[in-house]
């Protein structure tokens, strides 16, 4: 889990690039929920977070073809609304980028902290095809499946061939790796078995006290904020799962901005992400142009909620916890059911 060595031969090889952090080059492990201003765990430690990190990502946190995408957007929608990205480009995607290519200023990323200048740095090759990767995991071994709406099958994007012309490329013919020529080395996947554990407690007790969310929102978020959400009450026999939705996330998209989210936990600066406690984060990759957007993060909680010993609770503990300095705006948190 460092970078490897191929990458950071010095200017001998083409494949390195001086603008990363230097504090994260081998033999430093990468942190896949990397904040600005995280101290450093022993690697056997951060090892043990980051597969528990993978399970959550890639297992608990997207059974559903929306969980892993993300949810639409299409020609002609407000630029300004995000609908939700998918679970894996905001963790562990976004935290590689700026975990490589962040020094000092989160505002002033280099090369992979960056969208506009990301690829300027060969490794970033590397990562997007670890993404691919895990997306072809996720459909062969983990059974999820792509969209078949024809808005995504038939959107494409333009590309230049080995002759220099351009190409419409339409991502319904990227969907199979092996028609397109390449398979993954299949290797044995540690995470598969790494679930997060609830921290130990002698037994589960009530909850500390905290406001409701409409006593607290919309506020600026520029401290851990505590609130107590309601669950909704089950109808008839459904069984779809329960959505904790952090709802009209405000930012500016040029900005470095991150939050932890936390359920039950009554000390959120010992949470883990190897704790079922710890359910992830909410993170932007700064883009090269400023503009303030909208979006919302989703998280599945029913299975949380029941390992935690808290299936039978009729309200949870939500903590917020800013992990950047910029300006973010929250306008509400709420329980729904899986659509
Ligand atoms: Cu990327």
């Amino acid at each position: 889990m460092q970078i490897p060595p191929m990458y950071n031969s010095g200017v001998t090889t083409p494949l390195y690039d001086c603008l990363r952090n230097p504090d994260h080059l081998p033999p430093a492990v990468i942190n896949l929920e990397w904040s600005d201003g995280d101290v450093t765990v022993d690697p056997e430690v951060q090892i043990k977070y980051n597969l528990a990190i993978m399970h959550t990502q890639m297992i608990t946190q997207s059974k559903t073809t929306t969980d892993f995408f993300g949810n639409p957007y299409r020609a002609g929608d407000d630029i300004t609304t995000l609908n939700g990205a998918g679970q894996i480009e905001q963790t562990p995607h976004n935290h590689v980028h700026t975990w490589t290519g962040t020094v000092v200023d989160p505002n002033n990323p280099i090369d992979m902290g960056t969208f506009y200048a990301a690829a300027r740095d060969p490794i970033f090759f590397a990562h997007h095809t670890n993404v691919d990767r895990m997306w072809t995991i996720w459909l062969n071994q983990l059974k999820g499946t792509n969209f078949t709406d024809p808005d995504w099958l038939n959107a494409y994007f333009i590309f230049y061939n080995e002759e220099a012309k351009p190409v419409r490329v339409k991502i319904q013919d990227c969907l199979d790796n092996t028609k397109l020529g390449y398979t993954y080395e299949d290797v044995p996947i540690p995470w598969l078995d790494a679930s997060a554990k609830p921290k130990p407690r002698a037994k589960a007790k009530s909850l500390p006290s905290a406001p409701d969310p409409d006593q607290v929102f919309p506020t600026t978020l520029d401290k851990p904020i505590n609130v107590i959400v309601k669950r909704p009450k089950r109808s008839g026999s459904g069984s779809s799962e329960e959505i904790l939705v952090i709802e009209g996330i405000e930012y500016d998209k040029g900005n470095y901005v991150k939050f932890n989210v936390c359920i039950n936990e009554d000390d959120v600066n010992a949470s883990h992400p190897d704790n079922t406690e710890f359910l992830g984060s909410f993170s932007n990759l700064p883009h090269g142009h400023r503009m303030n957007v909208k979006t919302n993060k989703r998280f599945r909680i029913s299975e949380v909620l029941e390992e935690l010993g808290a299936g039978d609770y009729d309200r949870v503990l939500v903590t917020l916890v800013p992990k950047s300095i910029n300006p973010v705006k929250i306008n509400g948190i709420k329980i729904e059911f899986d659509s």
